[in-house]
């Protein structure tokens, strides 16, 4: 298939959003086979099954790159307490929060989560997104924890949708543990990795944290094993609280370190150092009403890649909409519209070790979104307006 009369925004390398005028894409069993500007298109590829675009903008297909979507129940009575004067954080000591979506998805069958799981799915493929990484962590024992990595399996064996899958065993303690975070350590949380690893269920390992989760010390015997296994990491880092989390998961070359809302200028640098991406989730910031905004100015300074993701879990982001995402990064930290772009795309496949999407150029998988809308910078500045006008994955439309 050959697009024309396109507009592209390749992300690939030039500043300005890597943009071509009048320009053609070739693709061929499911690769871009030539990306450029229509006078440059090598005669090989002319004769082919032909869509002119009439000028509508075609960026690389967007990346979900943190999502918990794949979780039983709702926690809307939750939104309600807080909304009375309760904390997050009171929210989770009191029993709520992390630990309520936790029995609701113990008791969920797997064909009741991945019902769940599609609708939000659904949602983001209609915005254009081809990539999703999705997390487990709300089961907290082993055999949910592997339910959970089946059902984030079986999306992409549904969808037209790839799937990363993060083990995050390390979320939250279950109740069975409560004051025994290293029992849980011990007894559930590595031997599940290793059967989900096992199985062929984990692209990377994940734990969150902070106060109200797992300590620098629990997380790093999480990474020791990832480490073993030879399993990439990432990390909840920073979110609520600076507890050093952003340096231990440099000092395990992270793929990412994600929220960082109390990271600062030593973590920036660390981070820079390992080539460990800065996910932005400011979903979380806006449903948290956080007050302290993640350091972006340090991380563009420092040459840290920014990602932008959606966080969608039931908690503290309730919510599948990439392109506010992106929105809220520029208008409530400031990120640029072509940063935003760049983080649904080259900067999250980067947090996923994909080198294979995320830009537009020869090679690539062919996973396009095409926007009815005549410059990229509209992508992130529309509230709730969905300008997809058509989406291409593996070369299909
Ligand atoms: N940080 C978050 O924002 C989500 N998990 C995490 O580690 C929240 C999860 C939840 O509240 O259910
Ligand atoms: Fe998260």
């Amino acid at each position: 298939m050959l697009l024309t009369n396109a507009t592209l925004a390749t992300m690939d390398g030039a500043p300005a959003y890597g943009l071509v005028g009048q320009g053609a894409v070739a693709m061929a069993e499911g690769r871009i086979a030539w990306a450029g500007p229509m006078r440059d298109l090598p005669a090989e590829f002319g004769d082919q099954e032909t869509m002119d675009l009439e000028g509508r903008v075609v960026t690389p297909a967007l990346i979900d790159c943190h999502t918990h979507v794949v979780h039983g129940g709702n926690r809307a009575r939750e939104f309600e307490m807080r909304l009375e004067g309760a904390t997050y954080e009171e929210v989770a000591r009191a029993g709520g929060g992390i630990v309520s979506t936790v029995s609701a998805t113990r008791g969920a069958s797997e064909a009741e989560l991945l019902q769940g799981a599609l609708a939000r799915v659904d949602a983001m493929i209609a915005e254009g997104v081809a990539t999703i990484e999705i997390k487990s962590g709300y089961g907290l024992d082993i055999d949910t924890e592997l339910k959970m990595l089946r059902v984030a399996r079986a999306v992409a064996q549904q969808r037209s949708v790839r799937v990363r899958t993060s083990y995050l065993g390390a979320h939250a303690t279950p109740p069975e543990y409560k004051g025994r975070p290293d029992a849980y350590i011990d007894e559930v949380c590595i031997p599940g990795l290793e059967a989900a690893h096992a199985g062929e269920l984990v692209d990377a390992v994940d734990g969150f944290c902070e106060g109200i989760a797992f300590s620098p010390q629990q997380i790093a015997r999480v990474f020791d094993k990832a480490r073993s296994l030879g399993i990439p990491v990432k990390l909840h880092a920073e979110q609520l609280s600076n507890l050093g989390g952003a340096q231990l998961a440099a000092r395990y070359g992270a793929l990412s370190a994600d929220h960082l809302e109390y990271a600062n200028d030593e973590d920036a640098q660390a981070m820079a150092e390992s080539g460990s991406v800065a996910v932005i989730l400011p979903g979380a910031f806006y449903t948290l009403r956080e007050a302290v905004a993640p350091p972006i100015a340090a991380f563009r300074a420092h040459g840290v890649p920014m990602a932008v993701a959606t966080d969608c879990n039931p908690g503290s982001s309730p919510m599948s909409s990439l392109l506010l995402s992106m929105n809220m990064a520029c208008t409530l930290f400031r990120m640029t519209p072509e940063e935003a772009l760049l983080g649904v795309t080259v900067n999250a496949a980067r947090a996923l070790g994909l080198e294979d999407v995320g830009r537009i150029a020869p090679g690539l998988r062919a996973d396009l979104a095409i926007w009815d809308i005549e410059h990229p910078a509209e992508l992130a500045y529309r509230i709730g307006f969905n300008p997809l006008w058509k989406r291409i994955f593996g070369g299909e439309l």
